[in-house]
């Protein structure tokens, strides 16, 4: 098996402001797969073509943002591997007993110098996508609903000293740098793209001076033709988009940006760059990230909002 270690991101426990709202969003306008709700009230969603129980998992709360991200590894010995790893680095790591959340084994939790909760776990529930195991049908009517994401593809997470998050991803979790922005003087990184993976990123964090902040969950689509029809569907639902749709430079991702009812940022993406680890990583100057088109091709401009608005 040539994929070890950490595998993706595997769930992210999103607050919402009104539970119903939020389920409706996600649900029912861009299409996930409700898959249960547990003892404290919370929505377990899934994309269609993701094979495990959950990847959204929505709480509701009187403010919007990210409780923590979960990555699943290969593995229950990569996990131990893995803790026993963040521990010797200086991590204080904790357990969180199977069956807290739905479905879902032992997790490893831990905070980053962001302020993010990250969490790893090996096991969760495989409940597939409706396609079947044996000869599958290319994709499901009981499940591609709305936008119809396939999968939950990565977040960036905004907080400060992304430079230490950067190292420890690198030097202790097997990620690679794929791409990576420049401040302004050029002196050091204000966003980082990180994949474990051969996608152009599994997660990335931007230098923010608040900690724990959320910028955006990404979900997958199909082909730009899906991300066109997701923005459809946003105007059809009075969405609340921020940029797009475009090409962002950096990562060559097709995309739009948008807000759900509670104000979490959003993307349908359709992916479009597959470094290898071994590739080296690209640079885009603070310029070049506006002016030069890194964050929209298209419009060669540097939207405020990117650097500014967060949940
Ligand atoms: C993404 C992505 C910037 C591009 C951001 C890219 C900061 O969100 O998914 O590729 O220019
Ligand atoms: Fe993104």
């Amino acid at each position: 098996m040539a994929m070890t270690g950490v595998l993706r991101p595997g769930h992210a426990q999103i607050r919402v402001m009104d539970l119903e709202e939020g389920v409706h969003h996600y649900r029912d306008i861009m299409g996930l797969v409700e898959t249960g709700r547990d003892a404290q009230g919370r929505v377990y969603l899934k994309c269609w073509d993701e094979m495990d129980h959950n990847s959204v998992v929505l709480r509701q709360a009187d403010r919007a943002g990210i409780d923590f991200a979960g990555f699943k590894v290969l593995d229950k010995a990569t996990l131990e591997k893995l803790d026993a790893d963040l521990r010797a680095y200086g991590v204080k790591t904790e357990r969180i007993p199977a069956g807290e959340m739905l479905e879902t084994g032992e997790r490893v939790r831990f905070q980053i110098a962001t302020g993010h909760i990250i969490e790893l776990y090996a096991e969760k529930t495989a409940v597939g996508n409706g396609c079947g195991l044996i000869n599958p049908t290319p994709w499901s009517p009981d499940t591609m609903r709305g936008m119809a994401p396939i999968r939950l593809d990565h977040m960036l997470l905004y907080g400060p000293d992304i430079a230490a998050v950067q190292k420890l991803f690198t030097e202790v979790l097997g990620f690679t740098l794929v791409e990576r922005i420049l401040n302004p003087e050029g002196t050091g990184s204000i966003v980082v793209f990180l994949s474990c993976s051969i996608k152009s990123h599994d997660i990335a964090f931007g230098e923010y001076p608040e900690p724990g902040k959320l910028h955006h969950c990404s979900f997958l689509l199909d082909s730009w033709d899906h991300v066109l029809r997701a923005g459809d569907i946003m105007s059809m639902n009075n969405i609340r988009v921020d940029i797009g749709p475009t090409r962002h430079g950096v990562t060559r991702g097709c995309t739009i940006y948008a807000w759900d009812p509670s104000g979490n940022r959003f993307e349908t993406f359709k992916e479009d760059r597959h470094p290898y680890p071994d590739h080296e990583a690209l640079t885009w100057t603070f310029e070049g990230v506006g002016q030069g088109g890194g964050l929209d091709y298209v419009q060669r401009k540097l939207h405020e909002t990117f650097l500014t608005v967060v949940s």
